[in-house]
C-alpha cells in the first residue's frame, strides 16, 4: 500500500546540490501558512496580503537600486496598480509566481511597446530557458547570441544583433548554469542607443548582487525592468517571484481591465496567486534585508571558494565561481555513482557538474559530499 500523504515527508535539502530552491526563513514559513487562503489577485477583498505585497515590492525595490533610481516617488505598488485611479503609490512591480512569469511578462511588456509589427528579442545563450517559453508564448522571435568564452554576454555580438526589429535586450545577472553576471552598463548603453530597453534576469542572482560589487540594478541608466525571485536566495516559501518596472508605464501596458473586481486593472499573469508567497517574501525581506542576506553572500562566497579549491586540489578542472554556483568537470560514472548515494547534482549544457550553493548548502555537507568524491575517484 501506498503511504497516505500525511505520512509522507518532503524531501531533505541535506544533499541537494543542485537546486535553486532552499529551506525557507523560519519567519517565512509562519508567514506562508497565515496566508495560505488569501489572494494578492484580489487586493480589494484581501487587503492584507495586498499591503504585504506592497511591503515586498518596496524592499524588491532597495535591493534592485529602484528605490534610489526612482527617489521620492516611492516604488511600492502591486499588480491591479495600473490602474488604481486612487492616490495609491504607482505600481513598479508585483509578486509573481517564479522567474518564469517575471520573464515572460518582461518580454510581453516590452513586445506591447515596441514599434514594429516583427519584434524580436536578444538574449546571451546563457539566459534562462523561460525566455523560449516566452517567446513562443508571445510570439516573438528570440535572437540568442553567443557569449565570450568564458560565459557571459558578448556585448559585440549583441551589437551585432541589434535592427529595426529589436523591442529588447536581455541580461543575465548570475546565470543558471555558472552564476556568471553580463556586462549590464555596456549592454545598457547599447539599449539605450537603440532605443531598446534592458531587462536584467537576476531570477537568482538579485538577493547576492548587492554585496557583491557589481553593477546590474536600476541604478545603471536603461535597465528597465528586472526579475529577482524571493523563493530562490531570498528564503521565502514557493511560489514568490519578483518583477519590478523602472517606469509604471511598463506595468500598465500588462494590464487587462477587470470590469467585475473593484480594482480596475490587473497586470500580473496570472489571476489568483499565492498568499502564502507573498506573506513569505514580506517576512523574509522583513529578517533578512539587508543584513541576513549580506551574511548569507558572505558565507556562500566563501564555501563556493573553497570548494573550487578542494575540487581543484583532487586534479579536477573548475570553472572560477563569481556568485555562488560551483561548476566542474567530473567523470560520467562518478556523477552518476553520487546521484545513486544520494546527491542530487545537476549538469551544465557543457557537462559540468554544478554545485548551487544555497543557504542549506554548509560546509557539512559539502565535506561529506567530497568525501563521497575522494571515495568514488
Ligand atoms: N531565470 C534564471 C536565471 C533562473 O535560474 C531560473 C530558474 C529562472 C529564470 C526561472 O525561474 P522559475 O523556475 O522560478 O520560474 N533556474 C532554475 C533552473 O532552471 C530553477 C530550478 C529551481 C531548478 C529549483 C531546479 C530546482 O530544484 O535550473
Amino acid at each position: 500500500m501506498q503511504p497516505s500523504v500525511a505520512e509522507r515527508r518532503p524531501q531533505s535539502f541535506d544533499r541537494v546540490l543542485s537546486s535553486m530552491c532552499t529551506e525557507p526563513h523560519p519567519a517565512a514559513r509562519r508567514a506562508a501558512e497565515r496566508f495560505l487562503a488569501a489572494n494578492p489577485g484580489d487586493p480589494a477583498t484581501y487587503e492584507t496580503i495586498a499591503a504585504l505585497e506592497e511591503d515586498t515590492v518596496a524592499a524588491l525595490a532597495e535591493i534592485t537600486g529602484l528605490a534610489d533610481a526612482v527617489g521620492g516617488e516611492g516604488a511600492g505598488g502591486h499588480a491591479d496598480g495600473a490602474d488604481r485611479g486612487d492616490d495609491g503609490p504607482a505600481a513598479h512591480g508585483y509578486v509573481t509566481s517564479g522567474g518564469t512569469e517575471s520573464n515572460i511578462q518582461a518580454v510581453r511588456s516590452a513586445r506591447e511597446r515596441a514599434d514594429t509589427d516583427d519584434p524580436v528579442v536578444v538574449a546571451p545563450e546563457s539566459a534562462h530557458f523561460s525566455f523560449h517559453k516566452a517567446a513562443s508564448v508571445l510570439g516573438v522571435d528570440l535572437r540568442t547570441v553567443t557569449t565570450d568564452g568564458d560565459g557571459r554576454a558578448d556585448v559585440d555580438a549583441v551589437a551585432a544583433a541589434l535592427d529595426d526589429d529589436a523591442a529588447l535586450v536581455v541580461a543575465v545577472a548570475g546565470s543558471t548554469e555558472y552564476g556568471r553576471v553580463d556586462p549590464v552598463p555596456a549592454l545598457a548603453d547599447l539599449a539605450v542607443d537603440a532605443g531598446v530597453p534592458l531587462h536584467v534576469d537576476a531570477a537568482w542572482g538579485g538577493f547576492h548582487l548587492p554585496f557583491s560589487g557589481h553593477e546590474w540594478g536600476f541604478e545603471v541608466d536603461g535597465v528597465d525592468t528586472v526579475t529577482i525571485d524571493p523563493h530562490k536566495v531570498g528564503r521565502a516559501a514557493v511560489p514568490a517571484g519578483g518583477l519590478l518596472a523602472r517606469d509604471p508605464a511598463a506595468l500598465d501596458a500588462l494590464a487587462v481591465d477587470t470590469p467585475y473586481l473593484e480594482t480596475a486593472s490587473q497586470a500580473s499573469l496570472t489571476g489568483t496567486r499565492s498568499g502564502a508567497g507573498v506573506a513569505s517574501a514580506a517576512a523574509a525581506a522583513d529578517a533578512l534585508w539587508p543584513d541576513g542576506y549580506r551574511a548569507e553572500y558572505e558565507r556562500a562566497s566563501g564555501l563556493a571558494e573553497w570548494v573550487a579549491d578542494e575540487l581543484r586540489d583532487r586534479g579536477l578542472r573548475v570553472v572560477d565561481p563569481e556568485l555562488p554556483l560551483v561548476a566542474f568537470d567530473l567523470p560520467s560514472a562518478t556523477f552518476e555513482a553520487l546521484r545513486e548515494r544520494g546527491w542530487r547534482l545537476s549538469r551544465t549544457g557543457a557537462g559540468e557538474a554544478r554545485v548551487v550553493v544555497m543557504p542549506h548548502v554548509t560546509r557539512a555537507s559539502l565535506s561529506s559530499f567530497l568525501d563521497d568524491v575522494d571515495d568514488l575517484l
